[in-house]
């Protein structure tokens, strides 16, 4: 990892520099970035979303999914935090014999009438026996953190995170995500369910080979159900 730019170039010098960047920057490869994400007390955290936020107009070779499935097993969305580009679709499978509530609302709202298109309710059904589950589907237009929970049972718990930039990814069991960016000044942000405040953002100069970084909770996430 490269020291972060020493200095930042406003006004029309800066859109000058950042368009030329942007247009060398289709010439030029990705760079393989490995985030390693800890909590307070230094483990490893899974489910933490860790986003590139770059200049650069080049696509990932690996793009955000556009379609997820999110089921409802044993009272628990699954998968509990799911990736998304903007204006993704999730089928939601109802797999459990009961009928589930699903409700979804921007993350970090108290109440659940976030207002109109923040938010969304579901009804589906219970699994018929022998046959497929039930499946309702939604749209996350916004970005940010949405928040899924269930009107029938107040554990569940999950996450859709809709990323404006297309360089995001989520991390493993191990608290890593790998991911590629395009060279040059970039900034990388993490979110996680448990993180209320914002973690300052770390800024790198990447390019030359491979980079890694490590970004710090200041909280412990609460233990997941077993
Ligand atoms: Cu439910």
């Amino acid at each position: 990892m490269r020291n972060p730019p020493p200095f930042r170039v406003p006004g029309m010098r800066g859109s000058f520099v950042a368009f030329a960047s942007a247009l060398l920057c289709t010439l030029c490869a990705a760079t393989p970035l490995q985030v390693g994400v800890l909590d307070k007390d230094g483990q490893p955290v899974v489910d933490a979303v860790v986003v590139v936020i770059t200049a650069s107009k080049a696509a990932p070779s690996r793009p955000l999914p556009k379609e997820v499935t999110i089921s409802q097993e044993k009272m628990r969305f699954v998968p509990a935090v799911s990736l998304v580009a903007p204006g993704a679709k999730a089928h939601f499978v109802n797999n459990d014999p009961w009928d589930h509530h699903v409700r979804a609302s921007a993350a970090g709202v108290a109440q659940f009438d976030a207002g109109p298109g923040g938010s969304f309710e579901l009804m589906i059904s219970g699994k018929p026996e022998g046959k497929p589950g039930k499946t309702a589907d939604a749209i996350f237009d916004k970005p940010g953190a949405v928040l899924l929970g269930c009107h029938l049972h107040n554990s569940m718990r999950g996450h859709v995170y809709v990323s404006d930039s297309p360089w995001a990814a989520l991390t493993g069991p191990d608290g890593l995500a790998m991911l590629d960016a395009p060279d040059g000044a970039a900034s990388i942000k993490v979110w996680h369910a448990d993180q209320l405040i914002d973690i300052a953002p770390l800024q790198v100069m990447l390019g030359d080979g491979p980079a890694k970084a490590t970004l710090q909770l200041n909280v412990v996430p609460r233990r997941k159900r077993i």
